[in-house]
């Protein structure tokens, strides 16, 4: 249905989440609506954090917010849920929009089919009641539903409409654009020449499947590689075990601003155990490019700021292929733990791929290579 049609039935003043490529129409229908406006439209770090600011404007307004995210963040939003939100607590009603991403039936990648079966069954064991929006569904049932729905939030318990592929459209356009040069796939094929035979833990999202696109053009085995398919904002803490437990080995970690910002903690464990064995790079387009393009706060943070007051021993920042090429090498030959920020432009190629290797085949071949290592 027409999302316009959706946010009227929705009658809601507040929006706060993460983007999600299935949610683009609403993601893009209120970029344009509001932009970023802390009155009505907040892109939060996590769905979890979303949760809460949510929750912080209905003490504040009376209101009821709406929460928008991929059904991947439902394991973000199951503390907040279960002991904020729930009615045995505060009894705080919230709105879910939840794009239903692996929907049984509808191929999908490997890290949406567990989540996408069981969608559905968690929002009812987190005691939210579901709706979903399918493409063929009308806004008399999304009314009806609404209508249903308020029942429950006047309850002080939380609703969610799960929106599955194509169930909502958008007629508007939005361009997503920064100000720098330099292109993802670029950088990283950078990282691939300079780290040569080390192992790289990459990040959720498109930066996993241009490295296996550029492993597979130059012709070189994945074993290097373990891809975070899943499990947003997790590569650093994947890369952290392995570099703790291969001390030897230099361990490169890609990883995205959104990312790093979901759950940003991981730095201060990181800088605190200091691995002399661990790059941490960030790429930051200061947006979710993979899903769409919509902003991350990451262009207002000083990462390298941040980074250093973690404990990293090293910290930069790099604008152009020259600066980034020089501080690769030097953190390839030194032996500290190294935080690079590559400022890099929003933007993919249209006809890139996803990994045609299965994850768990991935893993074993990522686990023989390293066993080789010490
Ligand atoms: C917990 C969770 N929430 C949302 C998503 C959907 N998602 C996949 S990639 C991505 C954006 C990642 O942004 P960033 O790390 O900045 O990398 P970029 O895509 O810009 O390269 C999002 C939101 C997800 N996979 N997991």
């Amino acid at each position: 249905m027409d999302v316009k049609r959706f946010v009227k039935i929705l009658n809601a003043d507040f929006y706060t989440g993460v983007p999600d490529s299935q949610l683009k129409p609403l993601c893009n229908y209120l970029m344009a609506e509001y932009g970023i406006d802390q009155k009505h439209h907040v892109i939060a770090a996590n769905e979890g954090n979303c949760t809460a600011l949510a929750a912080g404007y209905h003490l504040a307004t009376g209101k009821i917010p709406v929460v928008y995210m991929q059904n991947s963040g439902e394991g973000n939003i199951i503390n907040p849920v279960a002991s904020l939100l729930n009615d045995k607590v505060y009894a705080i009603p919230v709105i879910f929009v939840v794009g239903w991403r692996g929907e049984p039936g509808i191929h999908d990648e490997p890290q949406h089919i567990y989540q996408g079966q069981v969608t559905v069954k968690l929002l009812e064991d987190m005691d939210i009641r579901a709706f979903v929006i399918r493409q063929d569904t009308t806004m008399e049932d999304v009314s009806a539903a609404m209508k249903d729905f308020q029942k429950v939030l006047s309850q002080g318990k939380s609703v969610a409409f799960v929106i599955g592929k194509s169930g909502l459209s958008y007629d508007g356009k939005v361009k997503y654009v920064n100000d720098n040069t330099m292109r993802r796939e670029e950088i990283i094929k950078h990282i691939v020449k300079v780290s040569g035979e080390d192992p790289i833990i990459s990040t959720t999202g498109k930066a996993s499947r241009e490295l296996f696109e550029i492993r597979e053009t130059n012709g070189q085995s994945h074993k290097y590689d373990f891809l975070t398919v899943g499990s947003m904002g997790h590569s650093s803490s994947i890369a952290l075990g392995v570099a703790i437990n291969k001390p030897q080995q230099k361990i490169w970690c890609i990883d995205g601003d959104g990312a790093a910002l979901m759950h940003m903690g991981s730095m201060a464990v990181i800088g605190a155990n200091a691995p002399a064995n661990l790059v941490h790079i960030v790429i930051n387009n200061g947006a979710h490019e993979t899903v769409g393009g919509m902003p991350t706060v990451a262009s207002k943070v000083d990462l390298v700021g941040v980074a250093k007051a973690c404990g990293y021993h090293s910290a930069v920042k790099v604008y152009n292929f020259a600066d980034l090429e020089k501080e690769l090498n030097a953190a390839k030959q030194r032996n500290i733990l190294s935080f690079i920020e590559v400022a890099c432009a929003i933007g993919s190629r249209a006809d890139l791929g996803r990994p045609t290797t299965k994850a768990v085949d991935n893993k074993e071949c990522f686990m023989r290579y390293l066993a080789t290592q010490i």
